[in-house]
């Protein structure tokens, strides 16, 4: 079972994800991604899903023309959990 991050692991791991904020519901974290325009945002998708498959961790995410927002939790967990982080962490270093 994973376990959801305690105050003291959140903190820690949020300092190494800037671009990421928290969010209380669901319990997680969350980042707005802005591309030029649709093939863009969709590519990036395509990218994250091939990452979550791997990781057999999912993104909630939606997507608006060229815009994509990505919140991650932790549904086993009930919450921000260190897989989450990991994703992050992926995920930034698509469009790092
Ligand atoms: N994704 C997310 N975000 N949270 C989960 O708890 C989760 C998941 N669980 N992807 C995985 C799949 C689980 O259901 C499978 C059976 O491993």
């Amino acid at each position: 079972m994973i376990a959801r991050l305690d105050d003291a692991q959140r903190a820690q791991a949020l300092q190494q994800l800037p671009e990421w904020t928290p969010v209380q519901e669901p319990d997680g974290i969350r980042r707005l991604f802005t591309f030029p325009d649709f093939n863009g945002a969709f590519g990036f998708m395509s990218r994250v899903a091939l990452l979550a498959e791997k990781a057999d961790h999912h993104p909630e995410w939606s997507n608006v023309y060229n815009r994509v927002t990505i919140t991650l939790t932790t549904h086993d967990a009930g919450g921000l959990s260190r897989r989450d982080i990991e994703l992050a962490r992926a995920i930034d270093a698509l469009v790092a």
